[in-house]
């Protein structure tokens, strides 16, 4: 057995006047919880740091640069690094990336039990737009703010487990999950920033919107056989919700616990990571049972193509 306590750390509005340090003093609270409930780990959502801003539309590179980190950890973050480390929990959140020679990503990171960054992935799967669209009832400008990931999906041996990362999108992406599962990764830990209610479809409601997550995430992990562990920024964000439903999935694609608040609130669950075996080794075991020979299109081609 190689158990793992996961905390999922789910947390609710960021308002666009609250600062860093308001939200890491947030961030703390949790893994005090966490340490209380014996997490070994934790897990915080997409763009932990700040309100989710793409939703934004800003033409003034100062003011975008605003929300973005030029180091990790920083002035603001490094009272939660050393909280971590001093309860010896490793953690994984997201936050805006702004690197040395300019670029902008979406990125998440996972320490070890010592607070040392041991692993990072910035989000491929961007949604949205990149100019300002006059159909929708709210912006989504990921694809303004961000450039597409340039690390791919790297997986991690940390804490005697394959760990790997995604962001939000990346979830409804089977692809995300098997480019990981192919390097045996056994937890996939992705934080979301979803709104509540589509854009583009008013009147869809938020039990599909749910469903559609649990689904993802669900599949990926029972897939793939590894946890994966999905972790929502919730609740109403400057008039706009967004939606929680913070799961953890087990390899069989069991939801094993569920955030019940759209607020701050810590779920938990002792993963063990050994529970990954028998799938691997049967059903997904990809190297007797996986048919390369027919996946080509898989990255030969972008959108669909129809036969002549
Ligand atoms: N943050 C993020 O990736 N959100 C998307 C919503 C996309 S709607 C344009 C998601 O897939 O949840």
């Amino acid at each position: 057995m190689r158990e793992i306590v996961i905390g999922a750390a789910q947390m609710g509005p960021i308002q666009k006047a609250d600062t860093r340090e308001a939200v890491v003093a947030r961030m703390i609270a949790l893994l005090d919880q966490a340490a209380e409930k014996g997490c070994d780990l934790v897990v915080f959502p997409e763009l932990t740091l700040t309100t989710f801003f793409p939703r934004w539309w800003m033409e003034d590179q100062a003011e975008v640069d605003s929300w973005f980190e030029t180091e990790m950890p920083n002035a603001a973050t490094q009272p939660l690094f050393d909280k971590a480390k001093g309860y010896g929990i490793a953690i994984s959140f997201g936050y805006a990336e702004k690197t040395p020679d300019g670029h902008h990503y979406n990125t998440s990171i996972l320490t070890d039990r010592e607070g040392n960054i041991v692993g990072k992935y910035r989000k491929v799967h961007l949604p949205g737009h990149s100019e300002y669209d006059t159909e929708r009832a709210f912006q989504h400008l990921e694809k303004r703010y961000f450039e597409p990931g340039d690390l791919g999906f790297p997986v991690w041996k940390n804490m005697d487990a394959w760990m790997g990362m995604a962001i939000c999108n990346d979830r409804r992406w089977p692809e995300t999950y098997r480019v990981m599962g192919l390097q045996g990764v056994e937890l996939v830990m992705l934080g979301y920033n979803t709104p509540s209610v589509n854009s583009q479809m008013s009147d869809e409601g938020l039990e599909k919107r749910i469903y559609h997550s649990d689904l993802s995430m669900t599949a990926g992990a029972y897939q793939n056989a590894c946890w994966v562990v999905g972790v929502a920024k919730a609740g109403d964000e400057d008039g706009h919700p967004l939606m929680a439903g913070s799961i953890i999935a087990d390899p069989n694609g069991f939801v094993v616990a569920r955030a019940e608040t759209d607020g701050d609130e810590l779920i938990t669950h002792a993963c063990d990571m050994d529970l990954c075996n028998f799938g691997k080794e049967t059903i997904f075991d990809f190297k007797r049972h996986r048919r390369v020979e027919h996946y080509g299109r898989i990255t030969a081609q972008t959108g669909v193509e129809y036969p002549e």
